[in-house]
C-alpha cells in the first residue's frame, strides 16, 4: 500500500479529505479532474471501440448481415467517427493529460479558472448522453439514428434526417463544443498569466506548448463548428432558414466550407498533444533534451497557422475553380515542413542518446513511425487531381487512421505508460504492457494497411457490402480488428493487475538519469504541489 501524504499538506480541501461524492462530483482540482477526463475517454473508448469493430464484421465477407439494414450499418459508422473524436481522443489528450500536466509543468498551483474546469468536464457526459440517445429515437424514413456522417453534410443532415436524432446530435456537439471552448479559455489565461517566476515562454516544456497551441486551434475552430450546427438547426426546423438549400436561394457547398474551416484545424488539435507527448518521452528515454527545442515549439505554431488556411483539400470533388485547386494544394504541401522539421528532430533528440526501450518508448517509436506512414499519404491525397480518383474510397480511411488510430491513439497510450506511475502512484506489470503493445500494434497495421489497396482500386467508404473481388482486404482487415481487441482486452488486465498488486512506483521508476530531464512531480503525487514546485531549470544546462 502507498501512503499518499496530505497530512501536513494544506490545499484547497482544507484540513479535510473531501468525501467521495465532493472530490469527484465537485472537483476544482486539476489532477481530478484530469483524472475524470482519462476514465471519460475510456469509456467512450469502449462505446466507439464497440461500434467500429460491428462494422468490420459486417465487412468481413461479402453478403454477410450482421445489421438489419444499410442505414443502422451508417449509423454506426457516424457515430463512431464523431464518438472517437469529441470524446475519445480529445477529452484523453487536452483534457486528461493537458489538465494533469500542464499546471505542473508551469509551476501553476491549478488550472486558472478551476470551476470552469469543472463545467467544461461535465459537459461532456452530459453531451455524450444526447449523442447515445439519438441511437435509439427516429432520425430517417429507414430507421432510427443518424447516418450521414461526421461530416453531417446537408441535404443528409437536414431534408434526409427526419425526425429527432440529428437535432440530439447537434445539441450534444454544443455542448462538446462549449466544453471545449471552456477548456480552450482555461488553458490559455493558466499557460500566459500563472507560469511561476523564471518559467518564460521559451523554457516551457513541449507538451505545455502543444496545449497552448492546440487550444488556440479549439478557440477559432470550435465556434464555426457550433454556428454551422446552430445554421442546420435553423435549416431543419419547419418554415425555418435556407442557409443550406438551393431551393430557398441556399448552399449545400458553404456548408462544407464551413465544416471544414472547423474539421481541419481539427485534425492537428487531436495530433499536437501527442506530438508533445512523445518529445518528452523521446527526450526522457534517449536521456538528451529535446533536439531544436526553439524549433518543435515554433514548428507547432506553424502547424496550427498553416492548418487554418487548407480545408478546402476535403472538397477538391466539389467542382472548384482550378486556381483555387492549386493554391489548397499548395497550402497543404505546406504543412509537411514543420511536421517534417518535428520527425527529424525527434531522429536527432535520439541520436547518439543512450536509448531505453522502454513501454511508452515504443509507443513513441511506433508513433512517430507510423504517423509518417499516414503522413505522406495525407500529401499523396493533397494533389487535387490524384485526390479526385482517391476522395472517398478506403484509400482515405487508410491515411485518416494512420494519423490518428496510429497517431492520436499512440501519443495517448505513449502518455499514459510514461505518466501511469506518477499518477496512479503505482507500476504496471511490464508483460502485460508489452502484450497490449504489440498486439495493438500488429492490430491496426493489419486492419488499416490493406485498406490502402482497396481505396487504390477504388473501394468507395461509407458502404454496408462490396463486390467479391474486394474480399480478401476486407477480410484481412476484420482479422486486423481481432487482434486490435485482443490488445485492448490486454490493456484492461494490465490496468487492473496495477491497481490490485498496487506495486509503488518510486520517484525515479524511468530508471537513473532519465528522472532528472523530466519536469514532472515526486511519486505517488500529492494532492497539491503547492509544496512541492518542480524544480525549473533551463534546458541550456543540459
Ligand atoms: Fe489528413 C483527410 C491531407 C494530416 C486526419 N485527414 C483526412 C481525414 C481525416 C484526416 C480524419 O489533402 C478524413 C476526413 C473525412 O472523413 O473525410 N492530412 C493531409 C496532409 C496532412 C494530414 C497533407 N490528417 C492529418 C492529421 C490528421 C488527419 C495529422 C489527424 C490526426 N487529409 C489530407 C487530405 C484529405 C485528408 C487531402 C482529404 C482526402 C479526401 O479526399 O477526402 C499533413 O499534416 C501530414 C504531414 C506529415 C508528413 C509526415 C512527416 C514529414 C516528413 C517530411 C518529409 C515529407 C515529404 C512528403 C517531403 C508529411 C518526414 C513526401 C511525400 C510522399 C508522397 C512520399
Ligand atoms: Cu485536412
Amino acid at each position: 500500500m502507498v501512503a499518499i501524504p496530505h497530512g501536513d499538506d494544506h490545499g484547497a480541501y482544507g484540513d479535510d479529505k473531501p468525501g467521495f461524492f465532493a472530490r469527484w462530483f465537485y472537483s476544482t482540482n486539476h489532477k481530478d479532474i484530469g483524472t475524470l477526463y482519462l476514465i471519460f475517454g475510456i469509456i467512450s473508448g469502449l462505446i466507439g471501440g464497440y461500434l467500429s469493430f460491428m462494422m468490420r464484421m459486417e465487412l468481413a465477407a461479402p453478403g454477410i448481415s450482421v445489421f438489419n439494414s444499410e442505414h443502422d450499418y451508417l449509423v454506426f459508422a457516424s457515430m463512431h467517427g464523431l464518438i472517437m473524436i469529441f470524446f475519445m481522443v480529445m477529452p484523453a489528450l487536452i483534457g486528461g493529460f493537458g489538465n494533469w500536466f500542464v499546471p505542473i509543468m508551469i509551476g501553476a498551483p491549478d488550472m486558472a479558472f478551476p470551476r470552469m474546469n469543472n463545467l467544461s468536464f461535465w459537459l461532456l457526459p452530459t453531451a455524450l448522453i444526447c449523442l447515445l440517445i439519438s441511437f435509439l429515437v427516429p432520425g430517417s424514413a429507414s430507421g432510427d439514428g443518424f447516418g450521414g456522417g461526421w461530416v453531417m453534410y446537408p441535404p443528409l443532415s437536414t431534408s434526409g434526417s427526419p425526425g429527432p436524432a440529428f437535432d440530439f446530435i447537434i445539441i450534444g456537439l454544443l455542448a462538446a463544443g462549449f466544453s471545449s471552448i471552456f477548456g480552450a479559455i482555461n488553458f490559455i489565461t493558466t499557460i500566459l498569466n500563472m507560469r511561476a517566476p523564471g518559467m518564460t515562454m521559451h523554457k516551457m516544456p513541449l507538451f505545455a506548448w502543444a496545449v497552448l497551441v492546440t487550444a488556440f486551434l479549439l478557440l477559432l475552430a470550435l465556434p464555426v463548428l457550433a454556428a454551422s450546427l446552430f445554421m442546420l438547426f435553423t435549416d431543419r426546423i419547419d418554415g425555418g432558414t435556407g442557409f443550406f438549400d438551393p431551393a430557398m436561394g441556399g448552399d449545400p457547398e458553404m456548408f462544407q466550407h464551413l465544416f471544414w474551416f472547423f474539421g481541419h484545424p481539427e485534425v492537428y488539435i487531436m495530433i499536437l498533444p501527442a506530438f508533445g507527448i512523445v518529445s518528452h518521452v523521446v527526450s526522457t528515454f534517449s536521456k538528451k533534451p529535446v533536439f531544436g527545442y526553439l524549433g518543435m515549439a515554433y514548428a507547432m505554431v506553424a502547424i496550427g497557422v498553416v492548418g487554418f488556411v487548407v480545408w478546402a483539400h476535403h472538397m477538391y470533388t466539389v467542382g472548384m475553380d482550378v486556381d483555387l485547386k492549386a493554391y489548397f494544394l499548395a497550402a497543404t504541401l505546406v504543412i509537411a515542413v514543420p511536421t517534417g522539421v518535428k520527425i527529424f528532430s525527434w531522429l536527432a533528440t535520439m541520436w547518439g542518446g543512450s536509448i531505453t526501450y522502454t513501454i511508452p518508448m515504443q509507443w513513441a517509436l511506433a508513433f512517430i513511425f507510423l504517423f509518417v506512414v499516414g503522413g505522406v499519404t495525407g500529401v499523396m491525397l493533397a494533389n487535387a487531381g490524384v485526390d479526385v480518383a482517391l476522395h472517398d474510397t478506403y484509400y482515405v480511411v487508410a491515411h485518416f487512421h494512420y494519423v490518428l488510430s496510429m497517431g492520436a491513439v499512440f501519443g495517448i497510450f505513449c502518455g499514459f505508460y510514461y505518466w501511469f506511475g506518477k499518477m496512479s502512484g503505482y507500476l504496471y506489470n511490464k508483460w502485460l504492457a508489452a502484450a497490449h503493445f504489440w498486439l495493438f500494434f500488429i492490430g491496426v497495421n493489419v486492419i488499416f494497411f490493406p485498406q490502402h489497396f482497396l481505396g487504390l482500386n477504388s473501394m468507395p467508404r461509407r458502404y454496408i457490402d462490396y463486390p467479391a473481388e474486394f474480399e480478401l482486404w476486407n477480410q484481412v482487415s476484420s482479422a486486423g480488428a481481432l487482434i486490435t481487441l485482443a490488445g485492448v482486452a490486454a490493456f484492461f488486465v494490465m490496468l487492473i493487475e496495477a491497481f490490485i498488486r498496487k506495486r509503488p512506483a518510486s520517484d525515479s521508476y524511468w530508471g537513473e538519469g532519465a528522472t532528472t530531464l523530466e519536469w514532472t512531480l515526486p511519486s505517488p503525487p500529492p494532492y497539491h504541489q503547492f509544496n512541492t514546485l518542480p524544480r525549473i531549470e533551463d534546458t541550456d544546462e543540459h
